[in-house]
Parts: structure tokens; C-alpha cells; sequence
């Protein structure tokens, strides 16, 4: 058996809670955990330029493979020499399976056991996605990280229908990782689903532990259930991934879930929520959201957020940022795309920080404090 193509090291644990300090290591480097990766759905992050990426401390970037399966297309992707030549990125990347996209951006949708046949949401087209299918797409792409292609069922799902849905995703993770041509040099994650029963999360992590993927998601969170619910979840799910392998919570990306998920032992996050935001004018900072539109900020020539070092706030003020916005001007949501980014980042590398110095708790409860969480 040749080397699996990502390992975790383990770092450090925290004492008062579930949170570590690790690194994962990928054939295009090693980075630090617990870390927040960019969406870059159609091979870029939005108006955000690689070099710009790199130079905020981004290390592992997420791609979809149903975008890119769907346009350009994986083979020209792949005749590109993969998705890190394509877009002209060479630190980490991960695609997703583009089983929860299917379900999230298609019409017409009807899951069999050998797959999913949906409409194409571009042209209408008819369409089928099996396991084998979605992780051959990822081969062609090239990711370092590739997501076994499962369902993501709504968290108010009933507990029959659920059960059924996991014992499916299990068998269909089992028939991904057959079908993965080359796990030397990209690896390829579990998905635990089981919306919010323990025993149906119990036993997802039991089939996929018992595959021995390189690294697990825990998935169908952060899908409209309360956060008290995905706590609930992220709680007797974690423990259930072995300590040897890096534990990603996907699709979560806000600084007090950033919180939540690292208390409970989550290594990675991914969201478009910081950039989607961003493009209508929405910025994350120390105190709060700030919508950069506003006429309260016409003649406001501080920026963004005083206490953020970012490029953007170096150089730009929120009166200007604003008059791009009102003008329709690109540059203004490539300004507020880099903050956002640059500003869960940073909260990351603080998070990180924390971890090292022992103050965790204390960190978490001075950020929520300022952010404006803890109001009533
Ligand atoms: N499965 C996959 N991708 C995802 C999710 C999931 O459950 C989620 C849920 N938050 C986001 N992205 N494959
Ligand atoms: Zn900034």
C-alpha cells in the first residue's frame, strides 16, 4: 500500500475543551488546523485573484465538482493539467461531491439507489450522478481533497426516512472509494450524515470509520436547523471520528459557529456566506455586520473595521466603499470580498492562537462580547 495522499498530525488538544491544534498535509503543502477555506465554486473565489488569496493566509480552497462538471466540463479541466493549473492556485484545494449542490440547486431531483437523476439547473437538461460518476469527475479535476458523493437530507426529515438515506450514503461512500483511481495522490473524505438522531449519526460514523477514509465531514448541518440543534449534533459526532484524522463541518461560516465547531473538535469549515455577502455590500468586523451601503456612511472616511489589517481596510475608507457600491462600481465588492475573507482568516489564526496559549474560552468570550452575540 502505497501513502494516502492527506495525513493529519495531531498538535495539540485543549484541556477545557474539545478543540486541537493540528496540521493537514496535502500534496500541495501543509497547513494549519482548525482552518476556514474559501469557496471558489467555478474555480475562483469570487473576484478574488490567487496571489490575493495567498497573501490574506488562505491554504486549502473549496471547488464544486457539479459547477465545474456541468461548465467547462472536467476534460477540459483535466487536459488544463487539473484544477491547481487551471486557476493558477498551488496551495491546497477541495471539491465537493456535488451531491448536496444537486440537491440544492436542481429541479426535478429523484434519488435511486444507483444515484440521482435531476435537470441540469443551466438548461434544463436531464442529468444522472452516481458515486462512481462523482468521483471520477473529481479524479479528472485533480483536487487534493475529494468528498464521497452523498445525501444531505433535511434536518426535519423523518427518523424511517433518514435511516434509509444513511445505510444508502454509506453504501454509496463504499462504491466512491472503489471507484477512486489514485488515493496516493488525492484523498478522498467520508460524509457523516443522520440529521439530528444520535443513533442514525452513530451508525454513519460506523460504516465510514469502519472504510477507513482519510478524513470525515460531518454534513447535514447548518441546513436551517437552530444552532442549539447543531450543537447538539457536532457533540456526540465528533467524538465518533477517530483522533488520527482531520474532521471538517461543511458549509458552516460564521465567526460564533467557527467557535462552536472548534470547542467541539472541528478541524475545517468552509462557507460562501463571507464573499456572498460581500457582493451586496454586507461586511463581517469586530463589532458586528456592517452594511457598507448605508447612508450613515457617507461621509464615514474610517474603515471598514479599525481593527482589521486587511488591504482593504489599510487603504480604503467606508465612504468610498459605499460610493462604489451606489455607483455599481466592481471594485467595491472586490474591496468588501477581501475584507470578509481576510477577516475569518483572521479570526482563524486567532482561534489558533488561542488554542496555543490556553485561552480559548477566554478569547471566544471577549470576540462574541464585541461581535454583539451576547446581546439579549
Ligand atoms: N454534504 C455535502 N456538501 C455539503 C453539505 C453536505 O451535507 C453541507 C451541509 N451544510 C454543505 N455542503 N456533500
Ligand atoms: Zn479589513
Amino acid at each position: 500500500m502505497s501513502e494516502p495522499a492527506i495525513k493529519y498530525r495531531l498538535i495539540k488538544k485543549d484541556k477545557r475543551t474539545g478543540a486541537r491544534l493540528g496540521e493537514i498535509i496535502t500534496p500541495h503543502g501543509t497547513f494549519p488546523t482548525p482552518m476556514f477555506m474559501p469557496v471558489g465554486t467555478l474555480a475562483t473565489v469570487k473576484s478574488i485573484a490567487p496571489e490575493e488569496l495567498e497573501e490574506m493566509g488562505a491554504s486549502i480552497i473549496l471547488s464544486n465538482t457539479y459547477h465545474l462538471w456541468l461548465r467547462p466540463g472536467e476534460d477540459i479541466v483535466e487536459e488544463a493539467g487539473g484544477l491547481h493549473k487551471f486557476m493558477n492556485w498551488d496551495k491546497g484545494i477541495l471539491t465537493d461531491s456535488g451531491g448536496f449542490q444537486v440537491f440544492s440547486l436542481s429541479d426535478m431531483r429523484r434519488i435511486e439507489e444507483e444515484g440521482v437523476h435531476f435537470r441540469n439547473h443551466l438548461n434544463g437538461s436531464k442529468m444522472f450522478l452516481s458515486p462512481e460518476k462523482a468521483i471520477n469527475i473529481q479524479n479528472k479535476l485533480g483536487p487534493d481533497i475529494m468528498m464521497s458523493f452523498d445525501e444531505c437530507p433535511p434536518f426535519d426529515e423523518s427518523y424511517d426516512y433518514v435511516k434509509k438515506s444513511v445505510a444508502r450514503t454509506s453504501r454509496w461512500a463504499e462504491r466512491g472509494l472503489k471507484a477512486h483511481a489514485n488515493p496516493d495522490r488525492q484523498g478522498l473524505f467520508g460524509i457523516i450524515q443522520g440529521a439530528g438522531f444520535k443513533d442514525l449519526r452513530e451508525q454513519s460514523a460506523r460504516d465510514l470509520v469502519a472504510m477507513d477514509f482519510p478524513g470525515y465531514s460531518i454534513g447535514g448541518l447548518s441546513v436551517g436547523e437552530p444552532k442549539a440543534e447543531m450543537n447538539r449534533v457536532l457533540e456526540f459526532t465528533t467524538p465518533l471520528i477517530p483522533e488520527n484524522k482531520p474532521r471538517y463541518l461543511m458549509g458552516v461560516g460564521t465567526p460564533d459557529s467557527f467557535f462552536d465547531g472548534v470547542i467541539n473538535g472541528v478541524d475545517m469549515f468552509d462557507c460562501v456566506l463571507p464573499t456572498r455577502i460581500a457582493r451586496n455590500g454586507t461586511c463581517m468586523t469586530h463589532k458586528g455586520r456592517l452594511v457598507v451601503k448605508n447612508a450613515k456612511y457617507e461621509r464615514d472616511f474610517g474603515p471598514i473595521d479599525d481593527q482589521c489589517n486587511c488591504y482593504t481596510c489599510r487603504n480604503y475608507s467606508r465612504a468610498y466603499i459605499r460610493h462604489l457600491f451606489k455607483s455599481d462600481e466592481t471594485f467595491g465588492l472586490r474591496l468588501t470580498s477581501y475584507h470578509n475573507l481576510y477577516f475569518l482568516l483572521e479570526v482563524m489564526r486567532n482561534i489558533r492562537q488561542a488554542i496555543l496559549d490556553d485561552n480559548l474560552l477566554e478569547y471566544r468570550e471577549a470576540f462574541m462580547e464585541e461581535y454583539g452575540y451576547n446581546k439579549p
